[in-house]
């Protein structure tokens, strides 16, 4: 074995566990929460960045964790409460633009859940494009508060990096 093929395995082990690099498309903070046994449906959110020329569209997903997965948006109904609604064309993410998933607003929903979501398990879902190659992703399942603590941690690690 070649020490370039080396080097690009390894680099590839490390595009999957800090975030997952396609070409053109880039899957940032990706995270899922923790079910309640006999919960039939969770969620997904990440950030995904178009760092290409071209627009780029997510058309759907799939997970070993559930069913289905469908992208959902969160809007205001009739009564003026929050509702989720299924996204039928899919996310649509410009050249140069991120787009956060969030449990505000667009999200992906694991319908059909054949397992709990135990905290700090990695579940894999992938995202169909409408062109290229599907982006295989390994989401990992927060408790609601673990998640908030990793998030502060993150801004705490931000903040406290040497200013220029
Ligand atoms: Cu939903």
């Amino acid at each position: 074995m070649s020490i370039r093929k080396i080097i690009s395995m390894s680099s590839c082990a490390m595009l999957l566990t800090i975030g997952s690099a396609y070409a053109d498309i880039n899957v940032i903070d990706s995270y899922s929460y923790e079910t309640s046994p006999g919960m039939r449906v969770g969620a997904a959110f990440m950030t995904i960045e178009n760092t290409g020329d071209q627009i780029e569209r997510i058309v759907g997903a799939t997970s070993s964790v559930c069913d289905q997965v469908e992208i959902h948006t969160m809007e205001q109904g009739e009564s003026g409460v929050m509702m989720m609604r299924k996204v039928k064309d899919g996310l649509e993410i410009k050249p140069g633009e991120k787009l956060v998933l969030s449990s505000q607003g667009y999200h992906l929903m694991l319908v059909g859940l054949h397992e709990t979501l135990v905290e700090n398990k990695n579940i894999d879902v992938t995202l169909e494009r409408e062109t290229g190659e599907p982006i295989a992703l390994k989401i990992q399942v927060f408790s609601r508060a673990g998640y908030k603590a990793h998030t502060d941690k993150k801004e705490t690690e931000k903040s406290s990096a040497p200013q220029e």
